[in-house]
C-alpha cells in the first residue's frame, strides 16, 4: 500500500476541472474527484459526451490544472443502445424501483456490454502497474471484469451511486446473475447507505449462495473475496458554504426575496426525473391548498427543474405531466396577484441556488428513492444558523438515514406531504433551530471529501 499510488478515476462522463485561477472554483462530485487527481496526478476517464459516425478508438487527452482527463467519442448507436437504453431504460428505473418503467431488450444489453468493452479495450493502455483504479455507477458495472480479463491486476474499486433494489426487484432483471458476477471481480464495491448495501449483501447470499459476512462486508464466490461497505456521499462543504458571500448568491436570494415580499417562499431543486416524484409532491401542494385555500397567501412554491436524458420517452412523459399538474393548480387557485406554483424548467448555478435556499423556508426534498440526494444537504448548509428553515425529506431518500430529524415524510401520500406543509410553515424558531442543529454536523462533518478520502484508503488497503 502506498499514498503514491497513481489514481484513474473512470466514470460515463467526465468532469474537465477549471483551469486554476478561472472563475468560480469547481464543488461537488468533480471538484473533489478532481482533487483526489491532483494529489495523485491522475487520469480521469469516459465518454466525451460526442457522437462520432463510428467509434475509432481514439482517445483525446487535455491537462489541466495537473489533471488528466482522457475521453473517447461513441457511435449514435453505442449511445442509443448503452446510454439511453440499457443504463437509463433498464437499469435506472429498475435500481429506483420502478419495474413498471424498465424496458428490457437484448439489444440494448448487447450495446451495454459491447460499450463496456470499449471502455476497457480504450483504458486497458493508460493504466500502469501500481495503479489504484476507481469506476463509477451503474453505467460500467461490468468494467472491473472486462479489464481483469486483459490481464488487469490492479486494485479496482467501484461505487453505486444510486440504490440497490431488493432481490425480489433486482431478479426481474435478465441476465441478473452475470451482471452481480460481474461486481465480485472489484476489490471494494461502495454503496450510499446501509440499506443498500444490505440489500445488495442478500442478493449475493441468497441467489448465488456466496458466503457473505455482514460484519466485514466481505463476499466470497468461487476462491474470490471482495468487499462491500457503504461510504454515504456528502457535499463540498467548504465550497458551497463559501458561496455565500458571492454577488451571485445574494442577488439571487434578493430576487426570490423581494418577489415573495410577505409569503414564505418553498423551494425544490431537482433534475427533471420521475424518481424524484414531482407530480407526487404537486399533488401533495394540491392537497394543501384543498384543506388551507386560504393560505395561498402564505405559500409560494418554486420548482426548479431542468431537463435531463430528454430521449429517453419516459422522461418526455414527466414533463408534460408536470406541467400539466402546476398548471392546474395555478388554474384554480391564482388570484390577480397570486400564482401558487413557480415551475421553473432550467438549471441555476449552485451560487445562485445557494441564494434561493437561503431565501426559502421550507425545502421540500421528495425522491420516491435516491441513491443519497445531495440536495437536502446543500438545503441545510445554506440555512442562516440563527433563523433556518425547516427541511422535509423523503424517507425513501438515502440521506433520509443520516437526517433523522428532518420533517420525514412518505411522498406516495398528499396527506402526509399536506402536513408536513402546514408543519412545516408554522414552526416556532425554537423548533426550527433544534431540528437545524441536530442536522448539521452530519452535513458538514460527512463531507465529499471524507468521503473520497475513505473510500481510497480502504482501495488502497486492498
Ligand atoms: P442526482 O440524481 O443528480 O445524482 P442529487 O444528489 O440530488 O441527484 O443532485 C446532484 C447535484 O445536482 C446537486 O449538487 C444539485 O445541486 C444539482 N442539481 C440538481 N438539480 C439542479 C438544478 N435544477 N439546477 C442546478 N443544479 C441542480 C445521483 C444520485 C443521487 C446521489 C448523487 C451523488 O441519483 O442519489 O446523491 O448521484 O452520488
Amino acid at each position: 500500500m502506498s499514498q503514491e499510488a497513481r489514481l484513474v478515476v473512470v466514470s460515463n462522463r467526465v468532469a474537465v476541472p477549471k483551469a486554476r485561477g478561472a472563475a468560480g472554483a469547481q464543488g461537488g462530485l468533480a471538484g473533489a474527484l478532481n482533487a483526489a487527481l491532483k494529489d495523485r496526478s491522475g487520469v480521469w476517464f469516459g465518454w466525451s459526451g460526442e457522437e462520432a459516425e463510428e467509434h475509432s478508438g481514439e482517445i483525446s487527452t487535455q491537462t489541466t490544472d495537473g489533471v488528466t482527463t482522457a475521453t473517447i467519442d461513441l457511435s449514435k448507436r453505442d449511445v442509443d443502445e448503452y446510454y439511453n437504453g440499457y443504463a437509463n431504460s433498464t437499469l435506472w428505473p429498475l435500481f429506483h424501483y420502478r419495474l413498471d418503467l424498465a424496458e428490457y431488450e437484448r439489444e440494448t444489453g448487447k450495446g451495454y456490454e459491447r460499450v463496456n468493452e470499449r471502455f476497457a479495450e480504450t483504458l486497458h493502455p493508460l493504466i500502469e502497474d501500481d495503479d489504484i483504479v476507481w469506476v463509477h455507477d451503474y453505467h460500467l458495472i461490468p468494467l472491473g471484469e472486462r479489464l481483469r480479463s486483459r490481464g488487469v491486476k490492479n486494485r479496482i474499486g467501484f461505487f453505486l451511486h444510486i440504490p440497490w433494489p431488493p432481490t425480489r426487484l433486482f431478479v426481474s432483471l435478465p441476465y441478473h446473475e452475470r451482471l452481480v458476477r460481474t461486481m465480485l471481480h472489484y476489490d471494494l464495491l461502495g454503496f450510499q447507505t446501509q440499506e443498500w448495501l444490505d440489500s445488495f449483501l442478500h442478493y449475493c447470499r441468497t441467489e448465488l449462495g456466496a458466503e457473505v459476512d455482514d460484519a466485514t462486508g466481505s463476499i466470497t464466490l468461487d476462491g474470490r473475496t471482495t468487499i462491500a461497505r457503504a461510504y454515504p456521499i456528502g457535499i463540498d462543504w467548504d465550497h458551497f458554504t463559501g458561496l455565500k458571500d458571492t454577488g451571485d448568491s445574494r442577488q439571487a436570494e434578493q430576487r426570490l426575496l423581494s418577489s415573495t415580499r410577505r409569503r414564505t417562499a418553498m423551494i425544490g431543486v431537482d433534475r427533471l426525473d420521475y424518481s424524484k416524484g414531482l407530480p407526487e409532491r404537486l399533488d401533495g401542494i394540491s392537497r394543501f391548498f384543498d384543506r388551507f385555500p386560504d393560505r395561498v397567501r402564505d405559500l409560494v412554491f418554486i420548482q426548479i427543474a431542468p431537463p435531463s436524458r430528454e430521449d429517453v420517452e419516459s422522461y418526455q412523459q414527466i414533463r408534460a405531466l408536470l406541467e400539466q399538474k402546476a398548471g392546474q393548480i395555478n388554474g384554480a387557485r391564482s388570484e390577480v396577484d397570486v400564482v401558487p406554483v413557480r415551475y421553473v424548467n432550467r438549471g441555476y448555478s449552485h451560487a445562485e441556488l445557494y441564494g434561493f435556499f437561503r431565501a426559502a423556508k421550507i425545502g421540500l426534498v421528495t425522491p420516491l428513492r435516491d441513491g443519497m440526494n445531495l440536495v437536502a444537504k446543500e438545503y441545510l448548509a445554506a440555512q442562516d444558523p440563527e433563523d433556518p428553515g425547516v427541511l422535509i425529506l423523503s424517507r425513501f431518500a438515502g440521506a433520509a438515514a443520516q437526517m433523522q430529524d428532518a420533517l420525514l415524510v412518505n411522498p406516495h401520500s398528499p396527506d402526509d406531504l399536506s402536513h408536513a406543509i402546514a408543519t412545516a410553515l408554522d414552526m416556532p424558531l425554537e423548533e426550527r433551530r433544534r431540528r437545524y442543529e441536530a442536522l448539521i454536523s452530519t452535513v458538514r462533518d460527512d463531507n465529499v471529501q471524507d468521503w473520497t478520502s475513505n473510500f481510497l484508503r480502504d482501495l488502497d488497503a486492498r
